[in-house]
């Protein structure tokens, strides 16, 4: 696929989240390859948004990652999304950060990046998503929705709370957790327009082809 074409004239990032279907969650642990081969892999795949998770990685290396994500990703006008190092996320001037339950503040994380990035949180009960919405957030994770070896000390929580977030929430939410191609479908029509996938493409043989399938079911689906 070729890359998007770069609009200069967008500068609100928030915005640009609207039209993000399929987000890639990448970890070095996972992947096959090195991560900026991964990255560069699912760009060619297709995918709208991208966020790097690094749970065991010092600041430092995680930074020098990060600038090099950004790099890569800013030339394809993907989304480039940081999780849980918020000034970190500000430093390499990510898109935006993704923060957990048992991370900062929603209203700390939105004071250290500003206004004009955005701020993802990750949600496991509608309590938690009214609450997200409530304190400002751009979008929420929903998930783990099916059993994930990624996040395997989070319960999956099931299609019910999708269901719930779709008819409670106005802000957009990313289905999570377990996201395989094989229940892509059902996932859809809980109601998830937007995935976020980590093992099932990152982990995966053929990484752009693997993207490209979702992309390919992503883009089929939303024209029904
Ligand atoms: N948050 C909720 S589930 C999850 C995260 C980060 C893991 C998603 O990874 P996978 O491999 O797609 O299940
Ligand atoms: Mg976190």
């Amino acid at each position: 696929m070729s890359p998007k074409p770069i609009d200069n004239k967008n500068h609100d990032v928030p915005g640009r989240f609207l039209s993000v279907r399929l987000y890639v969650i990448i970890s070095s642990r996972l992947c096959r390859k090195p991560v900026l081969e991964t990255l560069r892999d699912v760009i060619s795949g297709g995918v709208d948004a991208v966020q790097l998770r690094e749970k065991d990685m010092s600041d430092d290396e995680f930074h020098s990652l990060a600038v090099e994500c950004k790099k890569i990703t800013a030339r394809s006008n993907t989304l480039f999304i940081v999780n849980d190092r918020a000034v970190i996320a500000r430093e390499v001037d990510a898109d935006g950060l993704h923060v957990g339950q048992s991370d900062m503040p929603v209203s700390v994380a939105r004071n250290v990046i500003g206004c004009n990035k955005i701020l993802g949180v990750s949600t496991h009960n509608i309590r938690q998503a009214l609450a997200a919405q409530q304190e400002g957030a751009d979008y929420i994770g929903v998930g783990p929705l099916f059993p994930t070896a990624t996040k395997a000390y989070e319960p999956p929580v099931g299609l019910a709370y999708l269901k719930q977030v779709q008819r409670d929430i106005t802000i957009p939410f990313v289905a999570i957790g377990g996201i395989t191609l094989e229940n892509l479908n059902e996932t859809l029509s809980a109601g998830g327009s937007r995935v976020a996938v980590c093992s099932a493409i990152i982990s995966g043989s053929n990484v752009m082809q693997i993207t490209k399938l979702f992309r390919a079911r992503l883009d089929v689906l939303s024209l029904a």
